[in-house]
């Protein structure tokens, strides 16, 4: 019987049908969808330690992205088939400018769209006016900032400022990668969230659907 851990490992050693196939068994098997995105995290972060040690190169890191896409399209339909109908809130999302790791940003997306948000992704590099003119046109209280690289923080911060400076009243997130405590507190944002779950809990917290 297929596993989470064969998952990890098809990830891993770069066997791109594998995963795909191990993806739907482990679906049809009654695995919880959130249980083979968690499968997915755990196999992005040996890759990414591999790439940080020299084990890995470039290319790995593109081919884990591309696997991990194609298992997150095996997983969607089975999360949305849990989503609410009424809208709750809308939020707008995006990676920083500068940075361009977009994978765990959609899922933050249809994480919050399937727990009822309307979610206007803005997509990858997106410099901090983006992300003010999109406010003002959606009339979104949350924004949800992405980054993956070190160097996301300043463009983070920079957003953030620009949000505030613009009379923005609502709530900015951040989250991805490295980031943590210490830098929602450098960014000046209002929370950090480690996970999409804890993107959507935040979410709810505004807009009072918690
Ligand atoms: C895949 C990958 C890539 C892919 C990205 C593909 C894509 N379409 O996204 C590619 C190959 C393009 C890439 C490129 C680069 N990468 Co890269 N990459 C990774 C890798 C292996 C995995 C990232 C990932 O997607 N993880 C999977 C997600 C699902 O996991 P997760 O983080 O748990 O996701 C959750 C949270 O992040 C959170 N979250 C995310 N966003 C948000 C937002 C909000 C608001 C909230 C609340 C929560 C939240 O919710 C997610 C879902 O639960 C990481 C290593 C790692 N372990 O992170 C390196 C890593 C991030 N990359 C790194 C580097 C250096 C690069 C490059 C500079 C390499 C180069 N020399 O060119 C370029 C950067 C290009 C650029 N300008 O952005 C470094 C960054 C180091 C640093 N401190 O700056 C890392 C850490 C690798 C390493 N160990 O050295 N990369």
């Amino acid at each position: 019987m297929t596993t989470p851990a064969d998952l990890v490992s098809a990830i891993t050693d770069m066997r791109e049908d594998d995963a795909t196939t191990y993806a739907q068994e482990l679906l049809d098997g009654g695995t919880r969808p959130v249980a083979i995105l968690e499968a997915c995290r755990e196999a992005m972060d040996i890759i990414g330690k591999r790439f940080e040690v020299g084990e890995a190169f470039i290319p790995e890191l593109i081919l884990a992205g591309e696997m991990l896409k194609s298992v997150t399209e095996v997983v969607k339909p089975h999360l949305e088939a849990e989503a609410p109908q009424e809208p709750v809130g809308k939020v707008v999302l995006g990676t920083v400018e500068g940075d361009i790791h977009d994978i765990a940003k959609d899922i933050v997306g249809f994480m919050l769209e399937i727990n009822g948000f309307e979610v206007t992704d803005l997509g990858v590099d997106v410099p901090a006016a983006k992300f003010v003119e999109t406010v003002g046109q959606t009339g979104a209280k949350i924004v949800g900032l992405s980054g993956f690289l070190t160097l996301a923080y300043d463009p983070m911060r920079d957003t953030v400022e620009a949000l505030k400076a613009s009379g923005f009243d609502g709530k900015v997130m951040v989250g991805g990668g490295q980031v943590d405590e210490s830098i929602r507190d450098y960014t000046g944002a209002d929370a950090y969230g480690k996970d999409a779950m804890a993107a959507v809990a935040l979410a709810k917290e505004w807009s009072g659907a918690a």
